[in-house]
């Protein structure tokens, strides 16, 4: 179901401008982290507390069309924001990797599928091992898989 509601941009000034601009030209801009060249996604959830629609541009760790959202936040200590939104409705999720946003279900995944896509989201961008060597706290990896319209 597509995502509707009152949207409050991300406090972070970089992030907000980012989905702004990412939005505003269908992906065609701001569609890579800073100066990396590493492509992002724009990710919509809704706020577990408040009800708003947030967005939160990812990096894309994309395989058979299905994506990894890495709740890494840069190493922090604490899980991003966006992950309790998911956790409270794992449906309520909807990703741009391109011009349009689509609906998408995610799960948490653990083991050895955890393992399958860790590798796969440091191959898209290495950096995320430093983030987990940075923290003790295990970042959360979610599998987001299409939603297709009943045909
Ligand atoms: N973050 C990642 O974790 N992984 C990435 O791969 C990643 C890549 C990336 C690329 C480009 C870019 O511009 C940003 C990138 N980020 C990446 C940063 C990402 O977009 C988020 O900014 C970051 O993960 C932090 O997410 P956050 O949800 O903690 O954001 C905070 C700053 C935020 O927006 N807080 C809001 C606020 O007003 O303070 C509230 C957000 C929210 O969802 N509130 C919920 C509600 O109900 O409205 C309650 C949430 C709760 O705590 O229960």
């Amino acid at each position: 179901m597509a995502l509707s509601g009152r949207y409050i941009p991300s406090p972070t000034e970089w992030v907000r401008d980012q989905v702004a601009d990412y939005e505003a030209s269908g992906g065609r801009e701001a569609n890579t982290l800073l100066d990396t060249g590493l492509t992002v996604i724009v990710m919509t959830t809704k706020g577990n507390k408040t009800g708003t629609i947030r967005k939160s541009p990812l990096m894309r760790v994309e395989f058979e069309g299905e994506y990894a959202l890495v709740a890494s936040k840069g190493g922090s200590p604490q899980h991003p924001e966006w992950y309790y939104n998911l956790l409270a409705d794992p449906s309520a999720l909807m990703i741009q990797d391109g011009p349009e946003a689509k609906d998408f279900v995610a799960r948490e995944l653990s083991g050895d599928e955890k393992a399958l896509w860790w590798d796969r989201a440091v191959a898209a961008y290495p950096p995320y091992a430093e983030y987990q060597e940075a923290t003790e706290r295990v970042i959360p990896l979610l599998l987001a898989t299409e939603i297709l319209a009943a045909g």
